[in-house]
């Protein structure tokens, strides 16, 4: 029986374990440039299989919250650098999340102040995080998007290209696109933000075409070996929905096979809240994706217990399982499990914004 503690080979890498640590949005880099804490950050983190960044915008354009870390500068590429040895240093893997936030964002985050794109000039009803004139940090609601011109895409599609370039040249053992959570993919995927009509709209198969495209655009600079993908197939998050997620993400897992890539990571229900929001055949969706030759790892998340982690793998419905609350809390994660130790309690306070509070001084076991 396979075990969660089992070394996994992904791609070219050979992991530790099987257990991830999901990608955390922490709002702690200014100027979108990795800095020293968090260098120290990933670094406590380092005895996961593999460290999942936080989202890192491919662009300006695709920026939607105040002080992430992003790959589209070359400062941040040299702050990525700094992580990523340090990871290395420790014995760890980690992947660089990619990521477009489409019309999740606001226009003081903009080029220019100018609106957020998407497929279509449909609002989201969800909060983005800014900083206020007075200098603190809060969230607002997002800003008017206008839909993206056929002849955009092109635009758009050479900046994942570039940014996977520099999260090699930063270090980064692999890319994970960001398709999950209601963002500019999954904002294609969607028919309650995809309104259009021309061949990236309609269809399951046209609203799959973006995603496919950022895919091969990847796996084709980079190589797909060091590719993977997250999905979140019916997580209402910034307030997305579709009337048959199950045909539209068995289509577009089955569109994956055909690609090497390293592993697909899926959220299983409600991100970061339920995990039966909406029913899904789970079971189906990887059988879908084998059914046409898939290998990649299968990686499941969402409020993933140790116990529930260790059937998971043991049964061969996952071949990982990424953590993302117990991650905050816990550096140590990987040993607590192995133990059965106790957890920290990750204190919500300070998720987003701020400084070494609640970031880098959460302990490890004595
Ligand atoms: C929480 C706060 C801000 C962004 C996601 C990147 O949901 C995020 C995110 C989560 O994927």
């Amino acid at each position: 029986m396979t075990s969660l503690f089992d070394p996994i080979k992904i791609g070219h890498l050979t992991l530790a374990n099987r257990i991830a640590m999901a990608p955390l949005t922490r709002n702690r880099s200014p100027g979108a440039v990795p800095n020293d804490l968090n260098v120290t950050y990933y670094e406590q983190r380092a005895s996961a299989g593999l460290l999942i960044s936080e989202g890192t915008p491919i662009s300006h354009q695709g920026q939607g919250y105040a002080q992430v870390p992003g790959l589209y500068l070359p400062e941040s590429i040299d702050g990525w650098k700094r992580v990523t040895s340090a990871v290395h240093a420790a014995g760890g893997h980690i992947a660089a999340q990619l990521w477009h936030v489409g019309r999740v964002s606001h226009t003081s985050l903009q080029p220019e102040g100018g609106q957020p794109v998407a497929p279509s000039a449909i609002r989201a009803k969800s909060k983005t995080y800014i900083i206020n004139e007075d200098g603190t940090g809060g969230f607002a609601d997002t800003s008017e998007p206008r839909a993206l011109g056929l002849d955009e895409i092109p635009g758009i599609l050479d900046d994942y290209r570039r940014a996977a370039r520099a999260a090699i040249d930063a270090g980064f053992d692999a890319v994970e696109i960001h398709a999950a959570n209601g963002y500019l993919i999954d904002q294609f995927l969607r028919s309650s933000s995809n309104a259009r009509t021309d061949a990236y709209g309609g269809s399951i198969e046209n609203r799959a075409r973006f995603a496919i495209e950022v895919v091969e655009t990847i796996a084709n600079e980079i190589g797909a070996e060091r590719t993977g993908i997250r999905i979140s197939p019916v997580t209402p998050a910034n307030d997305v929905s579709d009337p048959d997620p199950q045909s539209l993400f068995n289509h577009l897992v089955e569109r994956l096979a055909a690609f090497d890539l390293a592993f697909i990571h899926v959220i299983e229900g409600a991100t970061g809240g339920a995990r039966d929001n909406l029913p899904l055949d789970w079971a189906g969706l990887k059988a879908a994706y084998h059914a046409k030759g898939g290998k990649a790892a299968w990686m499941v998340n969402n409020s993933y217990t140790r116990d529930m982690a260790i059937e998971a793998v043991a049964s061969g419905r996952a071949d990982m399982v990424s953590f993302g609350r117990p991650f905050i809390a816990n550096p140590d994660l990987v040993e607590r499990f192995r133990q059965n130790a106790p957890l920290n309690e990750p204190d919500r306070a300070t998720f987003y914004g701020g400084g070494a509070e609640g970031y880098t001084n959460y302990p490890k076991l004595a």
